[in-house]
C-alpha cells in the first residue's frame, strides 16, 4: 500500500460518511453539495480529496473550495469546488464528486480516489494547491477542519482565507492563478478584491453622483461585515454614497436568512419587517453568502416595489448595449442574454422586442447560465432570484482597449465599458459587485428606483415551495419547463393553466432543498396566486404516491 493510501485511509476514519437509506445516494447538486451540518464532515473531507485531484490534473494551478449554505436556513450547510479561472467546477467532475462522497468505506473511497487518479492521467507526486474559505455558519469551522486534514492527507498546499463571501473566494481562486499573467485578475487577497472595485466603481461612475440613500440587508449573513469592510475604499463624498447597512448580526447565528435577504424579498414578495422599511427609501438585499440581490422599495402609494435579477439583466443589458453602440462595435461584438424559466416574461418580452438581443433560457443553477453566457462576446445572465453577473470575452476587452475613438463621446463610452468589465466580477454573480453596477447605471442614467421600474411591467407571479416525500421523483425536460415524471403529473399541470389567461407554471425539484418549486405567471395577482397554489397541490400529490 503506498504511504499516501495509508494517510487517506487514517484520515478518512476520522471522518466518516453518514449512510444514507437504501438506495439513496448524496449528489453534487446546483451548488455543491448542501444539506443539514451535522451530515457534512465526512462529504467535506471526500471534497478535498477531490479538489486536491482536481488541482493535479489541473497543472497544479489553484482550486477553490466554499463551504456555504447560501441562502438555506442557519442550520445546513455546503460545500462547493471552483475551478482555476474561477468558475464552478467542471461539470463531468461532478460525477467524480459523487462518486468519492458515495464510496461506502473508507478502503473503497481509496480505491476510487486511485482509480480516478488512474483514468484521469493525474500524477499524483504533482504538486497542488487549494484555497478555501467559508460564511459565518458556526458549522463551517469545523467543516474546513475536515476539508484541511484530506489536503493534508494528499499533500496538497493549503490556503485559508478564513470568512469570505463566495464571491470573494471565487475572485480569489482567478487571482491566485492570474497572478504575475498578462491576464492577472487583481491581488490575490481580499484588500485586492476591495481595491479592484473600489477603483473601478470610480472610473465607471466618471464624476457622477448617486441619487438618493440605499439600505442595504445583509440577510445576517458574511455580506455585513464585508460590505461594511468595502465601504471603507471608497470616498462617500465624492460618489454621494451613503450606504446603511442592517441586519447584519453576524453573532447571532440562528437569525441568518431569517425574515430577511434576497430569498426571503424575492419569494415573500416584500420588504424584510426589519428594520420597518422606511417609505420611498432605496433598498436592497443580499442572500446568506452575498451573491444574490435584490432591490426595492415600499412606495407610499402603490406598496412594495421589487427589482429582481431579471431586471437587473434588463438593466444591465439595455445599458451596456447603449454604450457597445456608442462606442461603435455593435456590429463587431454579440450580446446575448441568459435566464432561466423563472424569468418574468414580461421581461424576456423586453429584451428580445424592446432591446433586440437575443435571450436564450437554460436549466436553474448559474453554472449552466454561465456557460451560455460564455458563448457571447458580451453575456448578461441573472437569474430571477437575483443571481447573476455580466461577461466579457477577451475579444470584448481588447475592443475596449484598442478602439481609436473619433468623438468625446465615443471615448467616455470605450472608457465606461472597460471600467464596468473591471466592475463586474467576471467569476460569478456577486451581489456587491452588483450593486455597484446597479449604482453605476443608476447615477449615468440619472434614474430612481421607479424610474427604473418603468422600463417594462411584470407580470403576476407566485413561487411556492413544496415539501414532498422524494424530490428526487422529479424529472425536467425543456430548460426545467415540463416535467417528464411522474407520469400523468405535467398533463395535469397542463390542465391547470389552460383555465387561466396569458398563465404558464412549471415545477422543479430544487438543487439546494429537499423540497420541489412551483413557478406560476397570469394576467392577475390572485389568478397566479390560484394557479400557483393548483399546481403545488399535483406536485404533492405526485411526491407523495
Ligand atoms: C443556488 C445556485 C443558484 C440557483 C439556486 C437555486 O443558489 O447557486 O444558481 O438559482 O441555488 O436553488 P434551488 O435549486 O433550491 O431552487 P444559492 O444562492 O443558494 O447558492
Amino acid at each position: 500500500m503506498e504511504s499516501h493510501d495509508q494517510a487517506i485511509l487514517a484520515a478518512s476514519a476520522k471522518h466518516p460518511v453518514v449512510p444514507l437509506e437504501k438506495g439513496r445516494f448524496y449528489t453534487y447538486g446546483t451548488a455543491g453539495f448542501r444539506m443539514k451540518a451535522d451530515l457534512l464532515d465526512g462529504i467535506t473531507f471526500r471534497v478535498g480529496l477531490l479538489a486536491s485531484l482536481r488541482s493535479r490534473k489541473q497543472n497544479s494551478r489553484a482550486i477553490g473550495v466554499m463551504v456555504t449554505a447560501s441562502h438555506n436556513p442557519a442550520a445546513d450547510n455546503g460545500v462547493k469546488i471552483v475551478d482555476p479561472l474561477g468558475d464552478m467546477l467542471e461539470q463531468e467532475w461532478e460525477h467524480y464528486a459523487t462518486a468519492l462522497v458515495n464510496a461506502p468505506s473508507d478502503e473503497k473511497l481509496v480505491e476510487v480516489y486511485n482509480r480516478l487518479a488512474v483514468d484521469l492521467k493525474i500524477d499524483l507526486k504533482a504538486p497542488a494547491k487549494v484555497v478555501y474559505g467559508r460564511d459565518t455558519r458556526p458549522s463551517g469551522h469545523t467543516l474546513v477542519a475536515a476539508l484541511a486534514d484530506a489536503l493534508d492527507a494528499t499533500n496538497t498546499e493549503a490556503v485559508d482565507f478564513k470568512i469570505l463571501t463566495t464571491p470573494q473566494l471565487h475572485y480569489l481562486v482567478r487571482a491566485t492563478n492570474s497572478e504575475g499573467t498578462p491576464l492577472a485578475y487583481g491581488t490575490p487577497s481580499e484588500t485586492g478584491y476591495y481595491e479592484k472595485l473600489a477603483e473601478a466603481f470610480g472610473r465607471a461612475m466618471r464624476g457622477r453622483k448617486i441619487n438618493g440613500p440605499l439600505v442595504v440587508d445583509c440577510a445576517n449573513g458574511v455580506g455585513g461585515p464585508k460590505l461594511q469592510e468595502f465601504l471603507k475604499y471608497i470616498p462617500k463624498e465624492k460618489y454621494n454614497l451613503d450606504v446603511t447597512v442592517v441586519n447584519d448580526d453576524v453573532l447571532r447565528p440562528e437569525i441568518l436568512n431569517l425574515e430577511c435577504g434576497a430569498d426571503f424579498v424575492k419569494t415573500r414578495q416584500r420588504a424584510p419587517p426589519n428594520p420597518k422599511p422606511q417609505p420611498g427609501v432605496r433598498s436592497c438585499s443580499l442572500d446568506g453568502d452575498a451573491d444574490r440581490l435584490i432591490y426595492y422599495w415600499v412606495d407610499p402609494d402603490s406598496g412594495f416595489v421589487m427589482l429582481d435579477g431579471d431586471r437587473i439583466s434588463s438593466l444591465a443589458a439595455s445599458f451596456i448595449g447603449d454604450l457597445v453602440e456608442t462606442a461603435g462595435l455593435r456590429d463587431e461584438l454579440r450580446i446575448g442574454v441568459v435566464q432561466t424559466a423563472y424569468a418574468n416574461g414580461a421581461s424576456t418580452t423586453y429584451i428580445t422586442q424592446h432591446l433586440k438581443l437575443p435571450v436564450i433560457c437554460t436549466p436553474t443553477g448559474v453554472k449552466h447560465l454561465h456557460h451560455v453566457a460564455q458563448g457571447y462576446d458580451i453575456g448578461v445572465y441573472f437569474e430571477a432570484n437575483g443571481h447573476g453577473t455580466v461577461l466579457f470575452s477577451p475579444d470584448a476587452l481588447q475592443a475596449f482597449r484598442k478602439t481609436q475613438p473619433q468623438s468625446p463621446a465615443q471615448k467616455e463610452a470605450l472608457d465606461t465599458l472597460a471600467a464596468l468589465a473591471d466592475l463586474i466580477n467576471q467569476t460569478v454573480g456577486d451581489a456587491i459587485s452588483d450593486m455597484l453596477m446597479v449604482e453605476v447605471i443608476l447615477a449615468h442614467k440619472k434614474w430612481t428606483l421607479r424610474d427604473w421600474a418603468m422600463t417594462y411591467t411584470d407580470l403576476p407571479n407566485r413561487l411556492v415551495r413544496v415539501e414532498v416525500g422524494n424530490k428526487d421523483l422529479f424529472e425536467t425536460t425543456d430548460a426545467e419547463r415540463r416535467l417528464l415524471r411522474p407520469e400523468g403529473a405535467q398533463e395535469e399541470i397542463d390542465q391547470a393553466v389552460k383555465k387561466y389567461k396569458d398563465a404558464r407554471a412549471f415545477a422543479r425539484a430544487s438543487g439546494t432543498e429537499n423540497a420541489c418549486r412551483v413557478y406560476a405567471e397570469a394576467a392577475t395577482r390572485s389568478e397566479a396566486n390560484e394557479l400557483a397554489e393548483r399546481v403545488a397541490r399535483i406536485i404533492e400529490r405526485h411526491g407523495t404516491l
